[in-house]
């Protein structure tokens, strides 16, 4: 015989969602019971490992924006020596794409402003986007 448990019966109260949904979806912490001193915050046990979220910073190729502006823009927005900066505009210009640095959201959204408005500004075509890594 099965008796009524108090997951499955307990009922929920007005506008509360499903008791499975107010609950840590982790599973870890002991104090899903729901006693009349939950306070509702959850502890989680488990240390959860912090990664920060990388943005990759690219160029893109064109025909017509300069070498030398390139190999300015790198210096300049991604701190490049001429020698790195040299190796990574003739790499975009070779493969079509070529990756200027791995940065935080912000730092990299920022960076992408600054190549995109002194390529507007000096009227060359310049691309440079952000992927997440
Ligand atoms: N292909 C360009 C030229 O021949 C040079 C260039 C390199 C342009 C890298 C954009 O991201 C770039 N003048």
């Amino acid at each position: 015989m099965r008796l009524p448990d108090q997951t499955t019966s307990a009922p929920n109260g007005p506008g509360q969602p499903p008791k499975a949904a107010r609950e840590d979806r982790g599973g870890q912490g002991d104090n899903g019971g729901g006693s009349k001193f939950d306070t509702g915050t959850i502890t989680r046990t488990k240390p959860k490992t912090q990664r920060p979220n990388l943005y990759r910073v690219l160029l893109l190729n064109d025909d017509y924006t300069p070498m030398e502006f390139v190999v300015l823009v790198l210096q300049d927005v991604f701190n490049k020596t001429r020698e790195d900066a040299m190796q990574v505009m003739l790499h975009v210009h070779n493969k079509g794409v070529g990756e200027c640095g791995v940065y935080p959201y912000e730092v990299a959204e920022t960076k992408v402003t600054r190549v995109m408005d002194t390529a507007r500004k000096n009227q060359h075509p310049l691309q440079c986007v952000m992927e997440k890594q």
